[in-house]
Protein backbone atom coordinates (compact mmCIF):
# COMPACT_ATOMS: atom_id res chain seq x y z
CA UNK A 1 0.00 0.00 0.00
CA UNK A 2 1.51 3.25 -0.93
CA UNK A 3 -0.08 6.33 0.65
CA UNK A 4 -0.86 9.21 -1.26
CA UNK A 5 1.06 12.09 0.68
CA UNK A 6 3.96 10.07 -0.59
CA UNK A 7 6.47 12.14 -2.13
CA UNK A 8 6.77 9.46 -4.89
CA UNK A 9 3.29 8.41 -5.05
CA UNK A 10 3.01 8.29 -8.96
CA UNK A 11 5.71 7.28 -9.76
CA UNK A 12 5.42 4.37 -7.56
CA UNK A 13 2.25 3.41 -8.67
CA UNK A 14 3.61 2.72 -12.26
CA UNK A 15 6.14 1.02 -10.56
CA UNK A 16 3.61 -1.18 -9.35
CA UNK A 17 1.92 -1.72 -12.57
CA UNK A 18 4.85 -2.52 -14.74
CA UNK A 19 5.81 -5.44 -11.93
CA UNK A 20 2.45 -5.96 -12.17
CA UNK A 21 2.45 -6.25 -16.12
CA UNK A 22 5.27 -8.38 -16.01
CA UNK A 23 3.86 -10.94 -13.72
CA UNK A 24 0.80 -10.81 -16.48
CA UNK A 25 3.32 -11.83 -19.18
CA UNK A 26 2.72 -8.48 -20.85
CA UNK A 27 6.50 -7.04 -20.64
CA UNK A 28 9.51 -8.23 -21.44
CA UNK A 29 11.90 -8.78 -18.54
CA UNK A 30 14.05 -5.24 -20.57
CA UNK A 31 10.74 -3.64 -20.50
CA UNK A 32 11.11 -3.45 -16.24
CA UNK A 33 14.95 -2.13 -17.15
CA UNK A 34 13.25 0.49 -20.14
CA UNK A 35 11.14 1.72 -17.54
CA UNK A 36 14.08 2.70 -14.85
CA UNK A 37 15.97 4.24 -17.38
CA UNK A 38 12.65 6.45 -18.24
CA UNK A 39 11.86 7.06 -14.87
CA UNK A 40 15.28 8.94 -14.40
CA UNK A 41 14.55 10.83 -16.70
CA UNK A 42 11.42 11.74 -15.78
CA UNK A 43 12.57 13.05 -12.42
CA UNK A 44 15.22 15.10 -14.18
CA UNK A 45 12.41 16.63 -16.27
CA UNK A 46 10.36 17.02 -13.68
CA UNK A 47 7.52 14.67 -13.56
CA UNK A 48 5.48 17.00 -15.99
CA UNK A 49 4.91 17.72 -18.88
CA UNK A 50 7.39 20.53 -20.52
CA UNK A 51 6.29 23.29 -22.86
CA UNK A 52 8.24 21.73 -25.46
CA UNK A 53 6.88 18.23 -25.00
CA UNK A 54 3.08 19.73 -25.69
CA UNK A 55 4.55 21.70 -28.79
CA UNK A 56 5.38 18.61 -29.74
CA UNK A 57 2.00 16.71 -29.11
CA UNK A 58 0.79 19.70 -31.04
CA UNK A 59 2.70 18.98 -33.93
CA UNK A 60 1.83 14.94 -33.53
CA UNK A 61 -2.04 15.77 -33.59
CA UNK A 62 -1.92 17.54 -36.72
CA UNK A 63 0.22 14.66 -38.27
CA UNK A 64 -2.08 11.81 -37.04
CA UNK A 65 -5.00 14.11 -37.91
CA UNK A 66 -3.64 14.72 -41.57
CA UNK A 67 -2.53 10.68 -42.01
CA UNK A 68 -4.44 8.84 -44.75
CA UNK A 69 -3.72 5.82 -42.89
CA UNK A 70 -2.59 6.10 -39.26
CA UNK A 71 -0.98 3.58 -37.32
CA UNK A 72 -0.42 3.18 -33.63
CA UNK A 73 2.45 0.97 -32.62
CA UNK A 74 1.71 -0.77 -29.31
CA UNK A 75 4.47 -2.87 -27.45
CA UNK A 76 5.14 -4.23 -23.89
CA UNK A 77 5.34 -1.38 -21.96
CA UNK A 78 2.47 0.75 -23.76
CA UNK A 79 0.18 -1.94 -22.93
CA UNK A 80 1.36 -2.23 -19.70
CA UNK A 81 0.71 1.56 -18.96
CA UNK A 82 -1.80 2.65 -21.32
CA UNK A 83 -4.21 0.45 -23.09
CA UNK A 84 -7.45 2.26 -22.25
CA UNK A 85 -5.60 5.89 -23.59
CA UNK A 86 -4.59 4.11 -27.00
CA UNK A 87 -8.21 2.22 -27.71
CA UNK A 88 -9.35 6.10 -27.12
CA UNK A 89 -7.17 7.32 -29.14
CA UNK A 90 -7.48 4.85 -31.96
CA UNK A 91 -10.75 5.76 -32.05
CA UNK A 92 -10.59 9.51 -32.25
CA UNK A 93 -8.69 9.43 -34.90
CA UNK A 94 -9.60 6.16 -36.39
CA UNK A 95 -5.90 5.00 -36.63
CA UNK A 96 -4.87 0.73 -36.80
CA UNK A 97 -3.57 -0.08 -33.89
CA UNK A 98 -0.67 -2.88 -34.17
CA UNK A 99 1.38 -5.13 -32.17
CA UNK A 100 4.82 -4.60 -32.27
CA UNK A 101 7.47 -6.35 -29.99
CA UNK A 102 11.04 -6.20 -29.78
CA UNK A 103 11.28 -9.01 -27.74
CA UNK A 104 8.37 -10.94 -29.66
CA UNK A 105 6.89 -14.64 -28.70
CA UNK A 106 3.61 -16.18 -29.46
CA UNK A 107 2.49 -15.73 -25.70
CA UNK A 108 3.28 -12.10 -25.51
CA UNK A 109 1.37 -11.02 -28.61
CA UNK A 110 -1.58 -12.75 -27.50
CA UNK A 111 -1.46 -11.80 -23.95
CA UNK A 112 -1.34 -7.93 -25.43
CA UNK A 113 -3.83 -8.44 -27.57
CA UNK A 114 -6.33 -9.74 -24.85
CA UNK A 115 -5.40 -6.60 -22.65
CA UNK A 116 -5.70 -4.44 -26.11
CA UNK A 117 -9.52 -6.28 -26.63
CA UNK A 118 -10.63 -6.10 -23.02
CA UNK A 119 -9.69 -2.54 -23.45
CA UNK A 120 -12.07 -2.19 -26.03
CA UNK A 121 -9.80 -2.60 -29.45
CA UNK A 122 -11.82 -3.71 -32.07
CA UNK A 123 -9.44 -4.65 -34.75
CA UNK A 124 -6.09 -5.52 -33.72
CA UNK A 125 -3.20 -5.74 -36.23
CA UNK A 126 0.56 -7.70 -35.65
CA UNK A 127 -1.01 -10.78 -34.31
CA UNK A 128 0.18 -14.00 -35.30
CA UNK A 129 -2.76 -15.27 -37.42
CA UNK A 130 -2.53 -12.25 -40.73
CA UNK A 131 0.12 -11.50 -43.23
CA UNK A 132 3.15 -10.11 -42.69
CA UNK A 133 5.81 -8.41 -44.37
CA UNK A 134 9.22 -7.93 -43.12
CA UNK A 135 11.13 -4.32 -42.65
CA UNK A 136 14.11 -3.81 -45.30
CA UNK A 137 17.09 -3.22 -42.66
CA UNK A 138 16.09 -5.25 -39.53
CA UNK A 139 16.22 -8.82 -38.42
CA UNK A 140 14.40 -11.54 -36.69
CA UNK A 141 10.84 -10.90 -35.07
CA UNK A 142 10.89 -7.07 -34.55
CA UNK A 143 11.56 -6.59 -38.56
CA UNK A 144 7.99 -8.33 -39.00
CA UNK A 145 5.16 -5.45 -39.48
CA UNK A 146 1.41 -6.13 -41.05
CA UNK A 147 0.94 -5.65 -44.08
CA UNK A 148 -2.33 -3.84 -43.43
CA UNK A 149 -0.87 -1.55 -41.38
CA UNK A 150 2.79 -0.07 -40.42
CA UNK A 151 4.15 -1.66 -43.76
CA UNK A 152 1.44 0.94 -46.04
CA UNK A 153 0.78 3.51 -43.42
CA UNK A 154 2.05 7.20 -43.97
CA UNK A 155 2.03 8.39 -40.43
CA UNK A 156 2.96 6.07 -37.40
CA UNK A 157 3.06 6.65 -33.69
CA UNK A 158 5.39 4.18 -32.17
CA UNK A 159 6.14 5.13 -28.46
CA UNK A 160 9.35 3.64 -26.53
CA UNK A 161 10.52 2.49 -29.71
CA UNK A 162 14.05 1.01 -30.47
CA UNK A 163 16.64 2.90 -32.60
CA UNK A 164 16.80 0.46 -35.94
CA UNK A 165 13.10 0.15 -36.15
CA UNK A 166 12.77 3.84 -35.79
CA UNK A 167 15.95 4.05 -38.31
CA UNK A 168 14.05 1.56 -40.92
CA UNK A 169 10.73 2.90 -40.54
CA UNK A 170 11.97 6.20 -41.39
CA UNK A 171 13.90 4.72 -44.32
CA UNK A 172 10.70 3.65 -45.74
CA UNK A 173 9.28 7.29 -45.93
CA UNK A 174 6.73 6.92 -42.63
CA UNK A 175 6.40 9.94 -40.98
CA UNK A 176 7.30 8.92 -37.78
CA UNK A 177 6.43 10.10 -34.11
CA UNK A 178 7.64 9.11 -31.06
CA UNK A 179 7.22 8.99 -27.01
CA UNK A 180 10.31 8.89 -25.43
CA UNK A 181 11.76 10.58 -22.19
CA UNK A 182 15.36 10.33 -23.18
CA UNK A 183 15.95 13.24 -25.32
CA UNK A 184 19.44 11.54 -26.87
CA UNK A 185 18.13 8.51 -27.68
CA UNK A 186 18.87 7.52 -30.87
CA UNK A 187 15.09 7.15 -31.41
CA UNK A 188 14.35 10.68 -30.04
CA UNK A 189 17.13 11.92 -32.50
CA UNK A 190 15.51 9.55 -35.68
CA UNK A 191 11.58 10.27 -35.37
CA UNK A 192 10.04 13.43 -37.42
CA UNK A 193 8.37 14.35 -33.82
CA UNK A 194 9.64 13.55 -30.63
CA UNK A 195 7.73 14.10 -27.50
CA UNK A 196 9.87 13.90 -25.03
CA UNK A 197 7.59 13.12 -22.05
CA UNK A 198 5.81 9.99 -20.20
CA UNK A 199 3.84 8.08 -22.39
CA UNK A 200 1.37 8.23 -19.34
CA UNK A 201 0.74 11.94 -19.60
CA UNK A 202 1.97 12.46 -23.67
CA UNK A 203 -0.62 10.06 -24.69
CA UNK A 204 -4.09 11.84 -22.70
CA UNK A 205 -2.24 15.44 -23.93
CA UNK A 206 -2.70 13.50 -27.25
CA UNK A 207 -6.04 12.98 -27.13
CA UNK A 208 -6.96 16.10 -25.34
CA UNK A 209 -4.97 17.67 -28.79
CA UNK A 210 -6.99 15.42 -31.39
CA UNK A 211 -10.12 16.81 -30.33
CA UNK A 212 -8.48 20.80 -30.28
CA UNK A 213 -7.80 20.45 -33.85
CA UNK A 214 -10.03 18.19 -35.11
CA UNK A 215 -12.01 21.13 -37.06
CA UNK A 216 -9.07 23.08 -37.58
CA UNK A 217 -8.54 23.78 -41.30
CA UNK A 218 -5.71 21.44 -43.31
CA UNK A 219 -3.57 24.34 -44.28
CA UNK A 220 -2.98 25.67 -40.67
CA UNK A 221 -2.35 21.77 -39.35
CA UNK A 222 -0.24 21.72 -42.31
CA UNK A 223 1.59 24.62 -41.16
CA UNK A 224 2.03 23.32 -37.47
CA UNK A 225 3.66 20.02 -38.90
CA UNK A 226 5.87 21.95 -41.38
CA UNK A 227 6.84 24.56 -37.95
CA UNK A 228 8.16 21.83 -35.86
CA UNK A 229 11.62 21.21 -35.57
CA UNK A 230 12.71 17.73 -33.76
CA UNK A 231 16.32 18.79 -33.76
CA UNK A 232 15.22 22.01 -32.07
CA UNK A 233 12.67 20.57 -29.84
CA UNK A 234 14.94 17.98 -28.45
CA UNK A 235 18.02 20.62 -27.79
CA UNK A 236 15.06 22.81 -25.97
CA UNK A 237 14.03 19.88 -23.87
CA UNK A 238 18.05 19.72 -22.93
CA UNK A 239 18.17 22.97 -22.22
CA UNK A 240 15.23 22.71 -19.78
CA UNK A 241 17.08 20.09 -17.77
CA UNK A 242 19.81 21.95 -17.20
CA UNK A 243 18.58 25.11 -16.44
CA UNK A 244 16.26 23.37 -13.51
CA UNK A 245 19.11 21.34 -12.24
CA UNK A 246 21.21 24.82 -12.17
CA UNK A 247 18.12 26.20 -10.48
CA UNK A 248 18.05 29.26 -13.27
CA UNK A 249 14.23 28.84 -13.92
CA UNK A 250 11.34 27.60 -12.11
CA UNK A 251 10.25 24.15 -13.26
O1 LIG B 1 7.67 -4.95 -25.37
P1 LIG B 1 8.85 -5.07 -26.26
O2 LIG B 1 9.35 -6.49 -26.40
O3 LIG B 1 8.61 -4.45 -27.61
O4 LIG B 1 10.07 -4.24 -25.59
C1 LIG B 1 9.90 -2.88 -25.30
C2 LIG B 1 11.20 -2.22 -24.80
C3 LIG B 1 10.83 -0.84 -24.27
C4 LIG B 1 11.80 -3.07 -23.70
C5 LIG B 1 12.19 -2.13 -25.98
O5 LIG B 1 11.62 -1.45 -27.05
C6 LIG B 1 13.49 -1.48 -25.56
O6 LIG B 1 14.46 -2.13 -25.16
O7 LIG B 1 13.49 -0.14 -25.63
P2 LIG B 1 14.75 0.79 -25.22
O8 LIG B 1 15.75 0.74 -26.33
O9 LIG B 1 15.19 0.49 -23.83
O10 LIG B 1 14.09 2.21 -25.26
C7 LIG B 1 13.05 2.56 -24.43
C8 LIG B 1 13.05 4.09 -24.30
O11 LIG B 1 11.84 4.46 -23.71
C9 LIG B 1 14.18 4.63 -23.41
O12 LIG B 1 14.78 5.75 -24.04
C10 LIG B 1 13.44 5.10 -22.13
O13 LIG B 1 14.03 6.25 -21.58
C11 LIG B 1 12.07 5.40 -22.67
N1 LIG B 1 10.99 5.21 -21.68
C12 LIG B 1 10.89 4.27 -20.72
N2 LIG B 1 9.75 4.39 -20.03
C13 LIG B 1 9.06 5.43 -20.60
C14 LIG B 1 9.86 5.95 -21.66
N3 LIG B 1 9.45 6.98 -22.41
C15 LIG B 1 8.23 7.50 -22.15
N4 LIG B 1 7.42 7.04 -21.15
C16 LIG B 1 7.80 6.02 -20.36
N5 LIG B 1 6.98 5.60 -19.39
Amino acid sequence: MIHKDHPRYESLKLREKIVDAYNRGILAESGMIAHGRGEAFDYLIGEKSTSNAKKAVQAAAAALILAKNPVISVNGNTAALVPNEIVILSDDLNAKIEINLFHRTMRRVSTIEKVLNDAGAKNILGTDHEAKTLIPGLEGPRASSSREGVYIADVVLVPLEDGDRAEALVKLDKLLITIDLNPLSRTAKTATITIVDNIVRAIPNLIEAVHELNNVEYSTLHQIVNDFNNQENLNESLKKISEKHTGRVKP
